[in-house]
């Protein structure tokens, strides 16, 4: 049995912070100038994204609970016994916890590039679970994947990647992505939550709250900035401005500059026109039908999918013989 009260923890990856900081000033000096959405998730960012998924006007968290609630039997079913839950962005674990009962894990690993928040909801979750071997791998799972076989031992690979954060990614990023844990995936499978194509009002509503908060967490990112290039934006400065593209079926989150700006860091400096706007983040939707299609483009077997009455989420088990 493992030791309770030390669960495992292997950090893979460290962050390069100097071709971190070439790569943020290069994407503001960029026309248009972007800000990566990895910005938005220090500490703060953090708690703030946390605070979204509370508020009235931000249904995905919601409606993939109520998925998971209605259905979780028919998914463990589906999914089968046996398994090595591999929880993709894992934060504070909650939502792979709330499965522990149904899916009766034998291992659990949570991979995340946030190590701080991931060691201590570790620590946590094997003092609840004695007998489920658990570990923690700090990796930034996004443009790779690396998984040592011993974390793994003989138990089916299944991996966990709820929240729509599959959204972040463009349709050629997520293809590429899924590609990834399919070839990591073989025995086992993919359960993915995906937020879906809905009315404009529900979506840009849900992207630009009445208090505010999805606008804090937006400008926050230039806070994390001028930390890690020492740039001097001032936040209240950017007009917070999110809308649904639906050629290209997605939510686009921007900073507006809502004066003529001059923003300064050592070494170099940007000129923004009054209205000139910095891309902030993609989100998109997707139709179910297509998003089964990209899972078997990515080499899974057809999928299985569970969606709420209103059919605005779905929540996907993908195998993989
Ligand atoms: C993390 N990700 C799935 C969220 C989303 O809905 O795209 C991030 C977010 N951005 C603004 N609100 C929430």
């Amino acid at each position: 049995m493992p030791d309770s009260k030390s669960p495992r923890f292997i950090q893979t990856w460290l962050a390069d912070v100097e071709a971190e900081r070439v790569a943020a000033r290069n994407a503001l000096l960029a026309t248009p100038a972007s800000v990566a959405p990895k910005f938005f998730y220090d500490r703060l960012g953090s708690h703030l994204f946390e605070a979204i998924t509370e508020l009235p006007e931000y249904y995905p968290t919601r409606t993939e609970a109520t998925i998971f609630a209605s259905h979780g039997t028919d998914m463990a079913k589906a999914i089968g016994a046996g398994m090595a839950l591999i929880d993709l962005g894992a934060g504070n674990c909650a939502k792979a916890a709330r499965l522990f009962p149904l899916l009766e894990p034998r291992r659990y690993l949570a991979v995340d590039i946030s190590v701080e928040f991931l060691r201590e909801a570790l620590r946590e979750l094997q003092r609840d679970h004695p007998h489920v071997h658990i570990a923690g791998l700090g990796q930034d799972f996004s443009t790779k994947l690396d998984i040592a076989a011993d974390l793994l031992g003989d138990d089916r690979p299944v991996f966990f990647y709820p929240g729509s954060s599959i959204g972040n990614f463009t349709p050629d990023e997520a293809l590429g992505f899924l590609r990834r844990v399919r070839e990591r995936a073989s025995g086992g499978g993919l359960l993915i939550g995906v937020d879906l194509v809905k009315p404009r009002a529900v979506l840009e509503a849900a992207y630009d709250d009445a208090l505010g908060v999805t606008a804090a967490f937006n400008r926050n990112a230039l806070l994390n900035l001028n930390r890690l290039i020492g740039s001097d934006f001032v936040p209240s400065q950017w007009r917070h401005v999110a809308f649904f593209d639906a050629a290209k079926s997605r939510i686009e989150m921007h900073l507006e500059a809502s004066e003529a700006l001059a923003v300064a860091w050592p070494g170099g400096d940007r000129r923004f026109a009054a209205g000139e706007r910095i891309h902030t983040e993609n989100s998109c939707k997707y139709a179910a039908s297509d998003f089964a299609d990209l899972l078997v483009r990515a080499g899974f077997d057809a999928p299985t999918r569970w969606t709420d009455p209103a059919g605005w989420f779905a929540v996907f088990w993908a195998p993989a013989r």
